[in-house]
């Protein structure tokens, strides 16, 4: 154990969870991440999360508390919506944000239930091409009290295919659209599921979570010009603690706050609320954006270096931070499970992932994705990414079954 590990913890009585706690410090430090939703988030972060600010109520809003003694929180709660604002450069006039959300999907949750009628119709992307559960899905309870209209990517080039949305949208007329996905590593063309919305008069809503950091570092397209509404967990490429904003044009604002609380929520969490703050400061940053443009570069190198290696990447490649690698049909015949067993046991740590038309089990699909945040947080370069490479082949090419 390093010495630090017992000063920073030297608050923490609870052995047994200390113990626990630098176990997993030392897990996260001593692995390759390559999970592509996961991040390390800074010493400032930190800091905000385990301080004195979890002891607060603060149910409703500024200057609209339930609770007395809420001077110092209003003014963190203002910070943070400011800061969430500012880094996205979207004027307050037109824009709000909700920074309450305990995270990503309360946060969907909470949108659908503010402009959605019970019953009415979600557009989205279904799980095996890359959309996510709170995008409508059956077993998500957005499938459950609305109806999904479900679209997926083109099957020869695995990308979106924008004629083919507008022909379902303007056929089921859904209330809502949603774009933004979890495992889709192409650019996404707000400004054709604008035209798509209008085409059939939804709420275009943007679920930004996987790309948020991107968009702020100006390596992605911005979804802002286009959207009603965009949502985002604040843990991926942003790199700040478990959370989620909600950002809306002016008139929607007041339903999706009303939603959030006294809707879905009680008390907002300000402990989080403030390392959220803390996170959005530091993306505003000439560093962050050229971490963010290292990110994408590693993610490039990665999914080259694993083509000249043999391996077939969705959608022939990546525009963003992640990749979904087809380990089944794509000649090595290993299953997403059982890949990433094998990487994890030599510890490089990745997760299994249906890719589209996939012909697994979720449990067992055919895929795993990778992503670059993490890796890059920690200094990761092009160099870095090719030994990766060279290394997941090396241990998925030791048994080739069919
Ligand atoms: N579970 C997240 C992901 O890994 O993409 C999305 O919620």
């Amino acid at each position: 154990m390093e010495k630090n590990d017992y000063t920073i913890y030297t608050n923490l009585v609870d052995k047994e969870i200390s113990k626990l706690i630098v176990e997993e410090k030392k897990r996260q430090k001593s692995v390759v991440n390559l999970i592509a939703s996961e991040n390390y988030v800074s010493g400032g972060v930190l800091s905000a999360l385990g301080s004195e600010l979890v002891n607060k109520y603060a149910e409703g809003y500024s200057s609209k508390r339930y609770y007395g003694g809420n001077e110092v929180i209003d003014k963190i709660e203002n910070l943070c919506k400011e800061r969430a604002l500012d880094l996205f450069k979207l004027s307050p006039k037109r824009w709000s944000v909700n920074v309450q959300a305990y995270s990503g999907s309360p946060a969907n949750f909470a949108v659908y239930s503010a402009l959605i009628p019970q019953g009415g119709k979600i557009m989205g992307m279904e799980l095996s091409s890359g959309g996510h559960l709170t995008h409508g899905h059956k077993a998500s309870f957005t499938g459950k009290f609305w109806k999904q209209i479900p679209y997926g990517v083109d099957k020869k080039t695995e990308k979106i295919d924008y004629d083919e949305l507008l022909k379902i949208a303007k056929k089921e007329k859904p209330d809502i659209i949603v774009c933004g996905f979890t495992a889709y590593s192409q650019k996404i063309d707000f400004k054709k599921f604008r035209e798509i919305a209008n085409s059939c008069g939804a709420y275009l809503m943007v679920d930004m979570s996987h790309i948020a950091g991107l968009v702020a570092g100006g390596v992605h397209p911005s979804p802002f010009k286009y959207a009603d509404v965009v949502t985002t967990t604040t843990h991926k490429t942003l790199r700040g603690p478990r959370s989620a904003l909600i950002f809306s044009r002016g008139e929607l604002s007041g339903k999706i706050d009303k939603a959030i609380f006294p809707g879905l929520q009680g008390g907002p969490h300000m402990n989080q609320i403030a390392a959220v703050a803390v996170s959005l400061k530091e993306a505003d940053s000439p560093a962050f954006k050229k971490y963010t443009k290292q990110v994408v570069k590693n993610a490039k190198t990665l999914a080259d270096e694993l083509k000249k290696r043999g391996f077939r990447i969705i959608s022939g490649g990546t525009d963003n931070h992640l990749l979904l690698v087809d380990v089944w049909g794509g000649g090595k015949g290993i299953s997403g499970a059982e890949a990433s067993d094998r990487l994890e046991k030599e510890g490089i740590i990745v997760n299994k992932n249906t890719i589209p038309f996939d012909t697994r089990s979720p449990f067992d699909p055919s895929g795993i994705r990778l992503g670059t945040a993490a890796e890059t947080t920690r200094g990761a370069k092009e160099k870095k990414m090719k030994e990766i490479a060279e290394k997941i082949a090396r241990i998925l090419n030791l048994d080739k079954r069919r």
